[in-house]
Parts: structure tokens; C-alpha cells; sequence
């Protein structure tokens, strides 16, 4: 029996898991035709914006980056995208990433792809380019082991360069896999599941977390994960990287 008063979903002041059973759709100004779910947000402590787009027929999402950079993944389903005078199909697993005050335009948007957004001021370093308009695919990046533990994959999206301020990755653990420490750091993580299930432990609390939740964990949230189940886990990954850490 379904009971609607319950749900995996949590909200704290360092972290959050949100499961889809509580998504109440917003209207984004340029993204018509789609169910926009604004999953993480400053409005929650965040330095970073989360969202999960579902199309409807006719869906199109246009606009123009000012301070913020966005990166589009495309998480089902296929659609065409012009960013920075570029225009490329992109099907599951591939991506674009739209750097500050750059027009973007998405059309072609098949009925029930979903696009996954993260989004994060730009802090532009002195003597580094700001980046231009990135189209890629998941496959082009190989997954080379993480801490020497083979059950362990990590596949880095976007250049490692100090001009970029942001990170994407997807992290692959296979079945038994686990981080093999509990990190501690100063970076935020928005993240969403791809596939598969496993318990995330953030700051010593312990959740179970399946294929569409996603997490918030703010700068220094405590995390650790082990995979269960009978296929490997796989999650994306947002990070700010790159800038001095502090402005004492
Ligand atoms: O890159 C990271 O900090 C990553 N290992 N964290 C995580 O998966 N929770
Ligand atoms: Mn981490």
C-alpha cells in the first residue's frame, strides 16, 4: 500500500536528497512545453542551480547565459542544440556546455527527453580565457580507475583547465563498490542517479538512493557510498573546482 504522507525526500541545512515523488513542476521563462523541476537552488543554501527538464511535444528551451554558465546533459531522448553559433544533435549521454552571456537555443525536443541543467556563476580567473561552447559525448571520455580500486570509474567531462571554475563527472561503482573513505572537503556536489541503487551516508546520516534521486551535499557535507544491488551504480556529478578557496 502507497502512503502519500511518506517519502526518501530530505531537506537540511547541509544537505538534501530529493526523490521525484515530491516534484512540483515551475514555469522557466524560454522553456516552454516542459516540466522544469528545480531540484537544488540558493534558495537552500546552494552556490549552484539544479534542474531536470521533461519534454512535452513542442518543446523548446531558449535563452542567453548572463553570469551563470549552464551545463545541458542529455539524460534520455534526443534534441537539437545552438549555442555559440554551433548547432549538433545530442542524444543520451551527450552534452553542451554553455559558457556566461552566450544565447542558446533547443528545438527538436523529442516528447519525454530529459535534460539535466547545472548551473553556476562564473568566477573568471585573471590571465585565463573564459571557456567557449563545448559539444561532447559521455563515450569520448575514457573512465580511468579511481583510487586504485578497479570497481571504481570516474569519467571527467570538461576540460581540467583553470579556466574552467566548474566540474562534471560520472561516477561509475561497480556492484560491491564503495568510496573507500569518508571525503570531508570544502567542494559542493549536485548530483543526479543514472542508473542503479546504493546507500549514501551524508554527514553520518545513512539514505537509500535508487536510479532519478538526486543530492545536494554543500561544502564539507560528510559522504560516503556503497553500491548495492545487481547492476553498477552510476551517478553525475557537478563540482566548483579551481578558485582560490577563501576571500580572507
Ligand atoms: O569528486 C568527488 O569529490 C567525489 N568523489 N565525491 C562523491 O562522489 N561524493
Ligand atoms: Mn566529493
Amino acid at each position: 500500500m502507497e502512503i502519500s504522507a511518506l517519502t526518501r525526500s530530505v531537506v537540511k541545512r547541509n544537505h538534501a536528497v530529493i526523490a521525484p515523488d515530491g516534484y512540483i513542476n515551475s514555469n522557466v521563462p524560454g522553456w516552454t512545453n516542459c516540466i522544469v523541476n528545480v531540484i537544488i537552488n540558493e534558495q537552500m543554501g546552494a552556490n549552484l542551480c539544479q534542474t531536470l527538464v521533461t519534454a512535452q511535444n513542442g518543446c523548446e528551451l531558449k535563452g542567453a547565459t548572463k553570469a551563470s554558465q549552464i551545463f545541458f546533459y542529455v539524460v534520455e531522448g534526443s534534441a537539437t542544440a545552438t549555442a555559440g553559433g554551433k548547432t549538433q544533435k545530442l542524444t543520451k549521454g551527450q552534452f553542451v556546455y554553455v559558457p556566461v552571456e552566450t544565447d542558446y537555443h533547443f528545438t527538436n525536443v523529442a516528447q519525454g527527453t530529459q535534460i539535466l541543467t547545472f548551473h553556476k556563476v562564473y568566477e573568471h580567473l585573471e590571465g585565463y580565457d573564459v571557456p567557449g561552447v563545448i559539444f561532447d559525448d559521455q563515450a569520448n571520455h575514457e573512465g580511468p580507475i579511481y583510487m586504485d580500486d578497479e570497481a571504481l570509474r570516474i569519467q571527467v567531462l570538461l576540460p581540467a583547465d583553470l579556466n574552467f571554475d566548474m566540474a562534471v563527472n560520472i561516477f561509475t561503482y561497480q556492484t560491491g563498490g564503495n568510496l573507500p573513505m569518508v571525503e570531508t572537503h570544502i567542494m559542493e556536489h549536485g548530483l543526479l542517479y543514472l542508473q542503479g541503487q546504493g546507500i549514501y551516508m551524508l554527514d553520518h546520516e545513512w539514505y537509500p538512493i535508487k536510479k532519478g534521486d538526486s543530492i545536494w551535499m554543500a561544502p564539507y557535507c560528510q559522504q560516503w557510498f556503497t553500491a548495492m544491488g545487481k547492476e553498477p551504480a552510476v551517478y553525475i556529478y557537478y563540482k566548483n573546482v579551481n578558485r582560490f578557496p577563501t576571500t580572507i
